[in-house]
């Protein structure tokens, strides 16, 4: 089945310098990049993304961790990858969400940590499923941001919306 998921290489794995490994990995699925933005995360985007985690005692930290607060680096880059099985394959890739328990060659098992805070710094976000991706999607990405339709769109006639341009 055709799919779509949200890949984001976060804080940690840009302040590694593993974007590159990380693409190099992910393009042995074959599947193609159809979006990509560098994101700045603000404090609302990233407890709506976590929002399925609230409860869990490393809550605080977590948002901290994916606005870049822990790595001294306040962005993400956010992609979308598309094609045969694309939820799987690039969850599979990614290993297990423990990096110490996550298959050593995975991208988690290769460059992931605990921290003694721990939240586990795993340099990679990836969908799980089909409903997760299109809520993911559809909160990081606005549809002209996006090569090919994934997702019905509607058009809407906004008024008196500021946007801002070149000087
Ligand atoms: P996933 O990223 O593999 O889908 P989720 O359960 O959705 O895993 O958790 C979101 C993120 O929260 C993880 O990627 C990881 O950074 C952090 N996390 C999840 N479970 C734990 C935990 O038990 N301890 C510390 N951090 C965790
Ligand atoms: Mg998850």
């Amino acid at each position: 089945m055709i799919q779509q998921t949200l890949v984001l290489i976060k804080p940690d794995g840009l302040k590694k310098s593993l974007t590159g490994n990380i693409l190099t990995r992910l393009s042995e699925t074959k599947l193609e990049i159809v979006a990509a933005k560098i994101v700045r995360v603000s404090r609302q985007l990233a407890e709506e993304h976590y929002r399925h985690m609230r409860d869990k005692p490393f809550f605080e930290e977590l948002i901290k961790y994916i606005q870049g607060e822990l790595h001294d680096r306040r962005k993400v880059l956010a992609m979308i990858y598309w094609g045969e099985d694309a939820i799987n394959k690039v969850r599979v890739l990614a290993g297990a969400t423990n990096p110490e328990k996550a298959d050593p060659v995975s991208i988690r098992g290769a460059y992931g940590r605990i921290t003694t805070l721990g939240v586990y710094e795993n340099v990679i976000h990836t969908s799980t499923n089909e409903e997760e991706a299109e809520r993911e999607i559809k909160l990081w990405f606005n549809p002209d941001e996006i090569i090919v339709d994934i997702y019905p769109t509607k058009i809407v006639t906004k008024e008196k919306v500021e946007i801002k341009v070149w000087a």
